[in-house]
């Protein structure tokens, strides 16, 4: 089912996420529903402290039209390697809505991870993907694209997302 997706600032957003133990039908459940409310919202990726849940998971579906889509869900992500080679890419997030600011990261990134069936994987991504992966990841460590940028930059973003969330709550 689709979840809601908090905005910041909120406490979630900033907490270190705990490790998944094991891959139960309950993580499973929570996987579907982070891809189904990342394909709605859209998004390309989605971490799951961004509903709510302060766990180790990640989604993510950068495939472009034509390419078939390609649904990854990332059990305990782990960065082995980062190129020295940066890129720059105008990012936002979906707990910061309709932000966006140029964000230089690693260009390439060896990640590893456990799938849905518990298996270990482990793969090189570049482009889109690795920029991605990376936003993902940092989700998971309470870091926020946002903390990239100047204390001024990264406060009038903050005040705008406050001030989003008080007009939201009188809607609601
Ligand atoms: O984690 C999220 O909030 C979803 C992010 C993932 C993302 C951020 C920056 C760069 C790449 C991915 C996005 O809000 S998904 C929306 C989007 C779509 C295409 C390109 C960039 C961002
Ligand atoms: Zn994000």
């Amino acid at each position: 089912m689709i979840r809601p997706i908090l905005i910041h600032p909120d406490p979630r957003l900033k907490k270190l996420c705990d490790p998944v133990a094991e891959v139960t039908p309950e993580i499973v459940k929570l996987a579907e529903d982070m891809l189904e409310t990342m394909y709605d919202a859209p998004g390309v990726g989605l971490a799951a402290p961004q509903i709510g849940v302060t766990k180790r998971l990640i989604v993510l579906d950068c495939s472009k039209e034509p390419e078939p889509q390609r649904p990854l869900v990332m059990i305990n992500p782990e960065i082995l390697w980062s190129s020295e080679d940066l890129s720059s890419y105008e990012e936002g997030c979906l707990s910061i809505p309709d932000q966006y600011a140029p964000v230089e990261r690693p260009a390439e990134v060896r990640v590893r991870w456990t799938a849905m069936d518990g298996s270990v994987q482990e793969e090189q991504f570049a482009g889109l993907w690795a920029t991605c992966v990376q936003h993902e990841i940092d989700h998971l460590n309470g870091k926020l694209f946002i903390d990239f940028l100047g204390p001024l930059k990264r406060q009038m973003i903050t005040r705008k997302m406050e001030k989003l969330k008080r007009e939201r709550a009188r809607q609601a």
